[in-house]
């Protein structure tokens, strides 16, 4: 038996279409049903559903054999033992820093003023500001980081953009573009070895599922 790890919500929606060109349909729908373990039409996959954030653990420690999941969450986690075969091309967004329309960011980093800034990457954040030489105080949130510069928590965010609809809707502005993100198949080690041909029949079946780069 193979067990995918995928969380619920855009990551299931959009690896979907990407299983069924590889023949595996999941027999339920996971915003229908209560239940964790789906079942495929190929009675050696099953899909575990988990939070997006436990991915890179599930498969880490074994309780999954592969999964897929934001490559946000996949530096976060930090990448220990994940064998990390394939670009997805799915998910696709990017990881920026916001600030209030009316807040000088540029006008904040040239007088070198101290930032503080609220995100749930808090590792991306600190190196990306340490690269930059700006000084930050992190605040780590686990959601709704628009709300921190309205409120006064912070100066900026750090976060996740693909419309840019969010931060237009809470009068935020994209200041800086740190890194594009996509979704990345990810295959615990061990299990690669013990199942090779079935893993290795799927970790192809995906390869020939992703578009082109
Ligand atoms: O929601 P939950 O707390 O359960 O977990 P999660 O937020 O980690 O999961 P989910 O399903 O929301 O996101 C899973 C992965 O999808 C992320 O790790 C990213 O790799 C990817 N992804 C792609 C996105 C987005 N696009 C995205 N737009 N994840 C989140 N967003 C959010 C963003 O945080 C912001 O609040 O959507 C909002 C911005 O969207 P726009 O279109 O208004 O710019
Ligand atoms: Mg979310």
């Amino acid at each position: 038996m193979i067990t995918l790890a995928l969380s619920k919500g855009r990551i299931f929606d959009e690896t979907l279409p990407l299983l069924r060109e590889a023949g595996i349909e999941v027999s339920e729908d996971p915003e229908k049903s209560r239940k964790l373990i789906l079942a495929t039409n190929d009675p050696g996959v099953r899909v575990v559903l988990v939070r997006a954030t436990d991915v890179p653990t599930y498969v880490q420690y074994g309780g999954a054999d592969l999964g897929v999941t934001g490559l946000d969450t996949l530096i976060e986690h930090g990448n220990q033992g994940l064998y990390q075969p394939l670009d997805l091309q799915i998910a696709k967004c990017r990881v920026s820093v916001a600030v209030r329309a009316d807040f000088d960011y540029a006008n904040a980093v040239r007088q070198g003023s101290r930032l503080r800034v609220a995100t749930k990457y808090v590792g991306i954040a600190r190196e990306f500001f340490a690269a930059k030489g700006v000084h930050v105080d992190l605040i780590k949130l686990y959601g709704s980081m628009e709300l921190a510069p309205l409120t006064g928590l912070a100066d900026a965010i750090v976060d996740l953009v693909s419309t840019g609809n969010t931060l237009k809707a809470n009068h935020l502005v994209e200041v800086e573009r740190i890194m594009d993100i996509s979704s990345r198949l990810v295959v615990n080690q061990a299990a690669l070895k013990l199942k090779q041909a079935p893993m290795r029949r799927l970790i192809d079946a995906f390869a020939r599922a992703v578009p082109a780069a």
